[in-house]
Order: C-alpha cells, then structure tokens, then sequence
C-alpha cells in the first residue's frame, strides 16, 4: 500500500523532471576568436541569440568608471534593458557623451558617482567619449539574449546555455567593416567548440600607444 501523503502519479513525475530538465541542463559552449592570421582577438564580444522567443533578464546594472583619464572596462557587453553607472574615479571632471543611435546621451561635467545610471534599452553599439579628454574611448555593446561573453588575451570565451538553436554572433570595435557582425546558425545539441575568424583593421588605442 502506498502512503498516500507520499504518493506522486508517475505521470506528474515524469512531468516534473522534464519540467526540471528543460530548465536546468546548461551547455558549455567554447569559442575561440581569432584574427586572418590566427592571432586571438581580446575584447571580442561573442553572444547567442536564441531563435525561441525567450525572456530578458531584469533589473541588470553595470558600471563603467573613469580612472587615470580612461575608460574602464574598456569593452562592455549588457543584455538590453541594463541600467549603467558612470562613476568618477578621479579627481578631475568628466564628462561623458555618446552620439551613437543606439543611445544618444550625455552627463555634463560631474565628479564622483552620478545620482541616475543611463538605461540602455536598444541593441546595438555605443561609443563613449569624454568631452574634456579626447583621448578616452570605450565601447558598449547591448544585446538581445541573455547569453553573452567577452574572449580573454587568448580570445577564448565561454557561453552557459541551453540546447536549442541560435545565432552564434561575434563583435569587435576594430571590425574592417564597422559593425558589420558576424553571424552563423548553429543548432546546439551537446557542449560544443566553436571558431570564428574576424577581420579587423588597426586600431590604435588612445593612450595605449
Ligand atoms: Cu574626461
């Protein structure tokens, strides 16, 4: 005899671990990004899209600092709808601008942490700049999928996700052709490798040269 408080329909079982399954199984995709010669691309921003429609992570912030007249990160990648902070590190005031279409803004001269975080609510890339200090440079990138990375010096990078099918999307700031992302299909069943080759031109780096 079963102990009814205990008793669970086999059905409702078999329910509940797909349910668990669908929900938990996370792949590992690695992806190494290289140049025409091979050389591994840092800063690189890899990100999958899922071709499901799925839903985007809430309530996500970032910040990006200036310190030492620079930008840092240097590179940034957010899922759409995150809220980013500028705080000034330093004790000369910045102040940081964007004209890029994806989010046109501005924080007119300020020092310290400033009260509001910028919302960026569009895909796309956004180029920062101080207008005080010409030199200083930085990018962001804003995707639509939960699921994205940056490749390290060795240009490697790793996506945690689920199977499913997706475009598998690599940017860089030094792209030949701005903005012209690279994009390929991939149906991703197991954990899995993959290589992408981008073209870049040079780019030197103010203050890194
Ligand atoms: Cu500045």
């Amino acid at each position: 005899m079963h102990d009814s408080r205990h008793f669970i329909p086999r059905s409702v079982l078999l329910w509940m671990l797909l349910l668990f399954s669908g929900q938990s199984l996370a792949l590992d995709w690695s992806i190494k990004v290289t140049d025409d010669n091979g050389s591994p691309i840092e800063n690189a921003v890899v990100y999958a899209e899922p071709k499901a429609k799925i839903d985007m992570p809430t309530n996500v912030a970032a910040n990006i600092e200036q310190k030492g007249r620079k930008f840092l990160p240097l590179v940034s990648v957010v899922p759409r709808g995150t809220n980013i902070t500028f705080p000034n590190r330093d004790t000369v005031r910045h102040h940081v601008y964007s004209f890029s279409p994806a989010k046109t803004f501005e924080l007119k001269l300020y020092s310290g942490v400033p009260a509001n975080p910028v919302l960026f609510d569009k895909a796309g890339t956004v180029v920062l700049g101080c207008n005080i200090h010409d030199s200083m440079l930085a990018f962001i990138h804003i995707v639509d999928t939960p699921y994205f990375a940056k490749t390290d010096a060795s240009g490697n990078a790793t996506l945690s996700l689920p199977a499913g099918d997706y475009a598998l999307k690599a940017w860089h700031y030094a792209l030949i052709t701005e903005n012209q992302v690279y994009e390929k299909a991939v149906s991703l069943k197991d954990s899995a490798k993959a290589n992408v080759q981008l073209s870049l031109r040079p780019f030197p780096l103010p203050g890194n040269n």
